[in-house]
């Protein structure tokens, strides 16, 4: 290990590397990210390009599986292979040269400090993103945020540092990009000490591996079925409260309609009580839903 991490320190380091069709970066992100760790795990499902290889010649291990299963399928397996070698702490980084491997050690110094779950946060470097993917990025961070009943500045960044422990601990099953929110979540509710440190990002405009509307749209819809899995309460209490207080409102209309006119709205009384009833239905979902996940826990 070179010189670049603190003096002290004998901890072992390893990065992991999602990588899908890099070849263009992922040798010099190799060679950049092996002067700050011990050892570098590149996960390549389904490159058609000379990703795995190039990785290989630049000092990587490679794991590499033949069917392409998605970012967070990625993780999961970066995760298992960190529990194999069993090092102090796991950094995972971009393969497609948005992050700098120099700021590696802030988030290692995080950790150090006695972290379990560092977080790069691109919150300084705002201008430097686009604008539509900022607010899709806002949409995301505060939806992460009511998910873990955490205060994030930015919840997408894959710059992310683990303890021992968090590597221990964090069980993730979402195989797509909603993993970096699902991470977020299962470290508030196993009780990691969670840090920020800002961090860099470089877009370039060909770095892009899926469409991004399409990509935030199904994150966010993830991130909403989770919120309704973690916090049914919050998600069902809330979408009934609404149903209930529209019911109110159109209700109030035909109390109005039919002292005016001294006919009952047909129409309108019928969406009242929709209204009212899949509001009360929501409700009770969202109380008896907490009572199963209460027991459960
Ligand atoms: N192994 C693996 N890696 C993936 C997969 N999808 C994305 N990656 C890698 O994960 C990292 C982040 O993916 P990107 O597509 O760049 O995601 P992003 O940075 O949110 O999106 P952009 O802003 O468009 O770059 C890159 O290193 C990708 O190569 C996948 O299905 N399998
Ligand atoms: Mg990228």
């Amino acid at each position: 290990m070179s010189g670049a991490m603190p003096e002290s320190s004998k901890h072992k380091v390893i990065a992991g590397m999602p990588a899908f069709n890099e070849e263009k970066y992922i040798g010099t992100m190799v060679l950049n990210t092996k002067k700050y760790v011990d050892e570098v795990i590149v996960v390549d499902d389904g490159s058609t390009d000379n990703t795995s290889e190039i990785a290989r010649l630049a000092g990587a291990v490679v794991v590499r599986q033949p069917t392409n299963r998605g970012y967070g399928a990625a993780i999961q397996s970066i995760l298992a292979e960190a529990r194999k070698r069993d090092p102090d702490v796991l950094v995972i980084l971009d393969a497609d040269a948005q992050h700098n491997p120099q700021e590696i050690p802030s988030l290692l110094n995080s950790i150090h400090d006695g972290h379990d779950f560092v977080i790069g946060s691109r919150e300084k470097q705002r201008s430097k993103i686009p604008f539509y993917r900022r607010v899709g990025q806002k949409v995301l961070l505060h939806s992460t945020n009511i998910l873990s009943r955490k205060r994030l500045t930015d919840s997408e960044c894959g710059f992310r540092a683990f303890s021992r422990k968090a590597i221990s601990v964090l069980e993730l099953r979402e195989n797509g990009m909603a993993v970096s929110a699902e991470t977020v979540a299962e470290a508030a509710k196993q009780g990691l000490k969670v840090a920020q440190v800002p961090v860099s990002v470089v877009y370039n405009s060909d770095s892009s591996t899926l469409n991004p509307v399409a990509h935030g749209l199904g994150v966010f819809t993830r991130i909403l079925v989770m919120i309704s899995e973690r916090r049914p309460l919050f998600f069902f209490g809330l979408a009934g409260a609404i149903l209930v207080i529209l019911g109110i409102i159109t209700s109030v209309r035909v109390l109005q309609i039919l002292s005016d006119v001294g006919v009952l709205p047909v129409g309108t009384t019928m969406v009242a009580v929709l209204f009212l009833v899949i509001g009360i239905f929501s409700i009770f979902t969202g109380i008896i839903l907490r009572a199963l996940s209460v027991r459960r826990n």
